[in-house]
């Protein structure tokens, strides 16, 4: 059952897409559900964080949930996110944020996914769902400043919350509170995207590739060492002088032509798109766009100039239909030249700096001239040129003339902050079905809000080459596919920082497992493509039982997909009873046949691994060689060299094991052997 509880006026986001079963509740209900806040007060605590008066239509104090957790109880959630599966221990903040630096100090990434489930252990069928739909800021304080108690507090009083209890009649053919929670809700917001097939194959990326003629040899590389590959990325380089819907001619000349000859390699060529569009006048997207009034505006009319890669940019307002149709229609000069794969980015919006804020810094910059810089002063001024990038006071700078359902709405950004990166790809994908009926398109974005998933997947931004980032990419999995991201992955090897063979070779362990497997690492990076390492045997080896276990994995996937359900499973959904296997966070039910357990840390020979009930253990070796070894539930150290995958079957449970090939299509027309009891 799902109940519906509004608040004020909220501003449509378009995340819930199917409320024909939704019920309203009652004033008395929402009276009590959700608290008026004094809004200092309420912040105060977790300090950083501000509160504006609102203005216009969003005009309604902002409100507040509390409720007690008893010490087993469990929250799920909150998707592309630091720290645990379980979300207890941390206060988590709702606002897209680009933040390369994902310690578990933080509170917010690049999504926004205000979904979470109180699993109660007291009482299961009392468990919830509770999603916040609301596309400004949302603090869900779960057990910081008490540790068994839950307060979200919505930085305004016009939202609307979903509330999700457990259908156990049998009506929806659960027999599990949990998924009953995610399927009823995956149900409201919609089904996920579904992305081509090769998408599921090996991805290289790096920032970044500077000519078709790096590409090819990078390509040349895969090919002639036999490592199966099905994409390379085009960053930010491709593009003359950082400008979206151009490619630059000298680096790439005839770039129809050089994606045609990929093709024939069976590689896809995926173009990174930006939010910013550059400011320069003979520029055709810049010039359609002021023509028509299609970039955010600041409070006096004049179009809003934030600064990104190319300098000044303006940012195109996919709140707005007519914008966002337009913004779409950008796409198609890339797509008539033979891409069919993007990936979209800086679209939290990422700032550098905005044109007015830069000025005030200049200005303030004199101030501190001849000065003797103490204590106060100096972190002062530190503060003030380290805060010119992202700085929060941007995003109340500038509207948007968002398209809600009863005509258009001037809204200023901060309110609805997060939904700028779900826009831009809405926009994307939309202009596909209408440019490219009959293509199959790869679209993912760094930015995101629930509602998004039905365009397009995302990943998770700008790690670092740490081994706690495997770990970190694992335990979003789950919590991402609660909201509705199911093509989903991390830059594997780490973005930023130097990679090891051996950090690459066990993120390959578990990417092995994650739809989006792609290699990416920021530029002055060592470069981590497989075949730059001594042992490229075992990375081919890796690679290639990926391929073999691909139809296994596009399966579940398309299962997850169709059943509304999770393609990673906690252990705990599985075994909500026992609590060992609720507080095991290292290991995942990929689909509904196996188990994972990947190596996540430095020098290891192996691991311990808890098996919640019987299975068959398989140590792979290559592809077609593999061993198979049955274990009753209990605790172990197993043995997993780095050349290895293990991995575990449930029992009564058998998966196909594939003939693999060097680009994943071929895969799905090879012979497949069924592996399992
Ligand atoms: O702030 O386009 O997350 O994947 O390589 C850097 C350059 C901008 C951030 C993306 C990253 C990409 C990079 N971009």
């Amino acid at each position: 059952m799902v109940k519906k509880y509004v608040y004020g006026r909220p501003f449509e986001t378009y995340a819930v897409v199917n409320a024909e079963n939704v019920s309203d509740a009652a004033e008395s209900e929402k009276r009590e559900f959700f608290r008026e806040a004094d809004m200092k007060k309420a912040l105060e605590p977790y300090g950083g964080i501000t509160w504006d008066e609102p203005e216009d239509w969003n005009d309604a104090p902002a409100m507040q949930y509390r409720v007690r957790m008893s010490d087993g109880d469990v929250v799920y959630g909150l998707g592309e996110n630091v720290r645990g599966i379980n979300k207890r221990g941390w206060v988590y903040e709702s606002k897209c944020s680009d933040d390369p630096n994902h310690t578990e100090s933080k509170r917010s990434l690049y999504g926004a996914h205000n979904f979470i489930i109180i699993a109660d252990a007291d009482n299961p069928a009392a468990s919830k769902g509770l999603f916040i739909d609301y596309p400004g800021r949302v603090i869900f304080d779960i057990g910081y400043l008490d540790k068994n108690e839950l307060v979200i507090t919505v930085c305004s009083g016009n939202f609307t919350a979903y509330v999700v209890s457990p259908a156990m009649d049998g009506a929806d053919g659960s027999d599990n509170h949990l998924y009953s929670i995610v399927r009823q809700f995956r149900h409201i917001i919609g089904k996920s995207y579904v992305p081509p097939r090769w998408a599921f194959g090996y991805q290289q990326c790096r920032w970044s590739y500077m000519s078709a003629d790096e590409i090819c040899d990078v390509v040349d590389n895969y090919r002639r060492r036999n490592i199966p590959i099905d994409a390379v990325y085009l960053d930010i380089d491709y593009m003359e002088r950082y400008k979206d819907f151009t490619v630059n001619k000298e680096t790439f000349p005839d770039f129809a032509d050089f994606v045609r000859k990929m093709r024939e390699k069976h590689i896809h060529l995926v173009p990174i798109i930006d939010a910013g569009v550059k400011i320069e006048d003979g520029y055709g997207t810049y010039e359609e766009g002021i023509k028509n009034g299609y970039f955010c505006k600041e409070a006096d009319g004049e179009d809003f100039v934030a600064g990104v890669w190319p300098g000044r940019v303006h940012f195109p307002d996919v709140l707005n239909e007519d914008a966002r149709r337009w913004f779409g229609h950008g796409y198609k000069v890339l797509l008539d030249a033979g891409i069919d794969g993007f990936w979209n980015d800086m679209n939290e919006p990422a700032i550098f700096y905005s044109e007015k804020h830069l000025k005030e810094v200049f200005d303030k910059i004199d101030d501190y001239k001849g000065k003797n810089l103490d204590i106060q002063s100096f972190f002062e001024f530190k503060g003030m040129v380290e805060g010119v990038a992202n700085n929060l006071g941007d995003y109340e700078r500038f509207y948007h003339r968002a398209t809600q359902p009863d005509g258009e709405v001037v809204v200023r950004h901060d309110h609805v902050h997060n939904l700028y990166g779900f826009n831009m790809t809405r926009a994307a994908s939309e202009s596909f079905k209408e440019l490219a009926p009959d293509k199959d398109i790869l679209m993912f974005s760094r930015a995101s809000y629930i509602g998004m998933h039905r365009y397009g997947g995302i990943w998770t931004g700008d790690n670092h080459a740490w081994w706690s980032h495997i770990l970190l990419s694992l335990k979003m999995l789950p919590s991402l596919n609660m909201c509705g991201f199911m093509y989903v992955g991390s830059d594997v090897g780490g973005f930023n920082d130097n990679t090891t063979e051996e950090l690459l070779m066990r993120w390959m362990g578990l990417a092995v497992f994650v739809p989006l497997m792609r290699n990416h690492a920021a530029a002055g990076t060592r470069y981590q493509e497989l075949y730059r390492f001594t042992d490229t045997d075992t990375f081919k080896n890796i690679v290639t039982m990926r391929y073999a276990l691909t139809p296994y994995l596009w399966e579940a996937y398309r299962r997850a997909v169709e059943q509304d359900t999770l393609m990673y499973r906690p252990l705990g959904f599985e075994h909500p009873e026992d609590k060992v296997a609720v507080a095991t966070e290292d290991q995942l039910y990929v689909g509904e046949d196996i188990m994972i357990c990947p190596v996540y840390t430095q020098n290891a020979v192996g691991r311990y691994v808890y098996l919640p009930e019987p299975m068959t253990m398989v140590r792979m070796k290559s592809a077609d060689e593999y061993e198979l070894e049955k274990y009753e539930a209990g605790h172990y150290f197993v043995e997993i060299p780095a050349q290895e995958i293990v991995f575990f079957i449930r029992d009564g449970h058998r998966i196909p094991l594939y003939k693999s090939a060097e680009y994943t299509e071929a895969v799905f027309g090879n012979e497949c052997e069924w592996i399992g009891e």
